[in-house]
């Protein structure tokens, strides 16, 4: 319809000839309240995110990619053509891992995963399958416990796994008092480093996971920002949330009559999700984690995720991988000079105040959240962006939760 025919039958515009039949001059503003009135601002129910503790939300990647005609640069189905579903193929995706450790010049981990190690579930008894890597204490004897499977998690757990058994052997040799991690952020965050390399699609590519002709765009490069961000950056809220809660219950701040409402309300304040049903204090859901029963601290993982972007880039650096390219580009595969660093790092073990440490290896000495930043600075803007075409709204509903447990 042309300007002219608009003159002729009165309306300005098309939009308000599809209104005139509400006869309100406010129609457009109304509809606006309305939807606000009903728009999700709630936390998200905690079922949805494909793992058991919504504690990483890596498997929505595939709903959620930016640009889905982009390459996405999930392993898994090149992992399970290239490998069987048993021994034989966990121990190959075990070998590809151990690999890229001795290629900067790292110990040989082989012991780790053989024969005397499980590295697939027992099909004639119960075990405990939460993953696990074994110093026996006397310089030789060191392995791993995991109920792998052929798939992309499992193949980063493989490098978090390995990453314990080879600080294991670095400090084998110093007295028993110092056979620790700096602290212990820096034990678990030593296989998360060498993962976020082995995850690069460039590295992949390398190692036969990734076809070649996958073209690396800036599309792509979102669709993948996005993905390790869903697995270590929603991570972050659930590491800090573990201890926090159990520092309130030991502190006697949480009371043992109200045990599952704090866990519920914590939940929702630290990662924005809630119980799908309705839970009361004969429930107590933080127990399902394994290091609550377990007695193992936990905010060693949070310490990790911030403290593995830090010594990535100090390797990423040393490696001349970056500045020279993006941070999340970089693969510090087969580079001497970042394993050495590496290993100074890890001979030194605890003897020393963990700052000290830091200072002498990567010339830092506090921990600093810059580099995680700066990792993920594209994605941040691509957000940002996103979101103000879209007017999304921050945050959740801070009370929703309430609905959904019974206070005694
Ligand atoms: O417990 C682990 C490792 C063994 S130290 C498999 N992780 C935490 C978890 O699974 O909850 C690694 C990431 C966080
Ligand atoms: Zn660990």
């Amino acid at each position: 319809m042309s300007l002219n025919t608009f003159c002729y039958t009165g309306f300005d515009n098309l939009k308000q000839m599809w209104l005139r039949k509400y006869e309100s001059s406010s129609f457009q503003k109304d509809c606006e309240y309305l939807w606000n009135q009903v728009r999700p601002e709630d936390p998200i129910p905690a079922h949805l995110f494909g793992n058991m503790w919504s504690q990483t939300w890596e498997h929505l990647s595939d709903f959620l990619a930016p640009y889905p005609n982009a390459t996405m640069f999930d392993v898994t189905e090149a992992l399970k053509k290239k490998y069987t579903q048993d021994k034989a193929g966990v121990t190959e995706m075990f070998k590809v891992a151990n690999e890229f450790f001795t290629s900067v010049g790292l110990h040989d981990m082989s012991v780790s995963y053989g024969p005397k190690a499980q590295v697939v579930k027992p099909a004639d008894r119960e075990v405990v399958c939460h993953a696990s890597a074994w110093d026996f204490s006397n310089k030789k004897d060191f392995r791993i416990k995991m109920c792998t499977n052929v798939n992309q998690e499992d193949f980063v757990t493989i490098h978090h796994e390995l990453g314990h058994i080879q600080y294991y052997i670095n400090y084998k040799n110093l007295p028993e008092t110092f056979r620790q991690g700096a602290n212990p952020g820096f034990h678990e965050a030593i296989g998360d480093v060498a993962a976020l390399s082995v995850n690069t699609p460039k590295h992949m590519m390398k190692i036969g996971l990734a076809e070649n002709q996958a073209g690396i765009s800036k599309e792509s490069s979102i669709n993948y920002l996005l993905k390790t961000a869903l697995e270590r950056v929603a991570f972050l809220p659930f590491g800090f949330l573990i201890d926090a809660y159990r520092w309130k219950i030991f502190d006697g701040t949480i009371k043992r009559k109200d045990l599952e409402y704090e866990w519920v309300k914590m939940r929702s304040e630290y990662q924005g999700v809630v119980p799908p049903v309705i839970r009361d204090e004969e429930d107590f859901d933080a127990g399902s984690k394994y290091h609550v029963p377990g007695n193992t601290p936990y905010i060693r993982y949070f310490v990790s995720h911030i403290l593995e972007f830090q010594l990535y880039k100090a390797l990423c650096i040393t490696a001349q991988e970056y500045p020279a390219n993006p941070l999340h580009e970089c693969d510090f595969y087969q580079n001497k000079d970042a394993g050495a660093q590496l290993k100074k790092l890890l001979e030194a073990g605890a003897s020393k105040n963990w700052e000290i440490i830091l200072k002498e290896t990567i010339g830092q000495d506090k921990m600093d959240a810059s580099a995680i930043l700066e990792y993920f600075a594209p994605l941040l803007e691509y957000l940002r962006e996103y979101r103000a075409k879209m007017n999304y709204p921050i945050g959740w509903s801070k009370t929703a939760f309430e609905a959904l447990v019974k206070r005694e």
